[in-house]
């Protein structure tokens, strides 16, 4: 089986309510990238990579759609035994820029999946449940509207929260977490997400005045390094997230113990081959980690899911979606969706997502 044709689209997902704000990044409408592969067997194949933004990672929409347009036509004929192949023939037209390359990736294992008829979690090593929890993220707000949102998403019956911090006055950061655990107490795991926006002073001062909350701090600063030199003083648990960026970080991170886990992106490590790798990795070293993506329609959606029905359930942290923060769906009949806090794996074969192809308008790059 061969790639025949591949198109790329364009399009809007306006945040409701928005905007989404996190420590460095306000925003109002995420611009996403759908990828459709045609193989000269009449398959159809999906994949989508869509940052939150140009400021939250080293990626930006028109940037992936650009490095996928300099990769489609030397992807026509590329024979598909394996997603592994074709990384392969990606990485020989281009260096880098796994998360536009994870469109593709996704795509193929949508393929793999229906020339196969099994799910792509069947290819990623199979599902150990069919029902994945998890988390909401909360935007950066002030304390009381947070605890607010905190006691109704405990309702809805998500076992997990991520406040996301950041940004401003760190003494308002410290409310909000502690007003949250007065009001959701140890039912929720807790998450506190600086997306890089807190100094070193910050962190220690987060962990010493809140030492007797239980919560996982997500990637407080920018860098590696400064993580690093305040490790050891740090009362709680670090999770990266912004800063593994490819599996060679991942094995640095685990193997030099930088990190205790990882906020992990589908699109940022390049897709659902090298998701499955890292995920291999973390259950090497018993590192729990999530299975996201900065954002994205029921694509992402369903590869996320099927990705986090692999992941062995003690160190599963949860798998974040897009749908509670966008309108419609792609699927108008089966998008994927988050009920009481969890997520039904889509049914195969493939992703499991038939969209309404009339949604993407016309291809800005066909090849093929
Ligand atoms: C909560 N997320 C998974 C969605 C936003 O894009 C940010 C991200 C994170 O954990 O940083
Ligand atoms: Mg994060």
């Amino acid at each position: 089986m061969k790639i025949k044709e591949l198109h790329i689209y364009q399009k809007d997902l306006p945040v409701v309510g928005g905007p989404y704000t996190m420590a460095r990044a306000n925003v109002y409408a995420l611009d996403t990238t759908i990828v459709k592969l045609v193989t000269d067997t009449g398959l159809v194949g999906w994949g989508e990579t869509c940052p939150v933004g140009p400021t939250y990672a080293e990626a930006h929409a028109e940037g992936a759609r650009a490095a996928l347009s300099a990769i489609g036509q030397g992807l026509i004929g590329q024979e598909i035994p394996h997603a592994l192949a074709v990384h392969r023939a990606m990485n020989d037209l281009l260096n880098g820029h796994n998360y536009a390359k994870a469109a593709v990736d996704i795509a193929v294992h949508d393929v793999l999946g229906k020339h196969y008829g099994v799910s792509v979690c069947d290819l990623l090593g199979g599902a150990v449940t069919n029902r994945v929890p998890s988390y909401y993220a909360t935007g950066v707000g002030a304390p009381d509207d947070i605890a607010r949102l905190a006691k109704e998403k405990q309702a809805e019956g998500y076992p997990r929260l991520q406040i996301k911090v950041g940004g401003r006055d760190v003494a308002i950061d410290i409310e909000t977490i502690r007003k949250v655990w007065e009001t959701v107490g140890p039912t929720m795991r807790l998450a506190v997400d600086g997306n890089r926006g807190w100094t070193t002073r910050d962190v220690l001062r987060v962990s010493r005045e809140c030492s007797d909350i239980p919560f996982i701090i997500e990637q407080p600063c920018n860098t590696i390094e400064e993580i690093s030199s305040i490790r050891a003083q740090v009362n709680h648990a670090i999770y990266l997230d912004e800063n593994a960026v490819d599996l060679a970080t991942v094995i640095r991170a685990s193997g030099t113990g930088i990190c205790d886990g990882f906020g992990m992106k589908v699109t940022r490590i390049g897709g659902l081959h090298p998701m499955s790798v890292f995920r291999d990795i973390c259950a090497a070293r018993s590192m729990p980690h999530t299975c996201d993506d900065s954002w994205g329609g029921d694509f992402i959606a369903a590869a996320c899911t099927h990705i986090g029905a692999t992941v062995d359930a003690r160190l599963c942290e949860g798998v974040w979606l897009a749908a509670p923060y966008i309108e419609g769906h792609y699927d108008t009949e089966n998008g994927v969706k988050i009920e009481n806090g969890h997520i039904a794996v889509p049914s195969g074969p493939g992703l499991g997502v038939t969209p309404d192809e009339t949604l993407f308008g016309a291809p800005v790059a066909s090849f093929g």
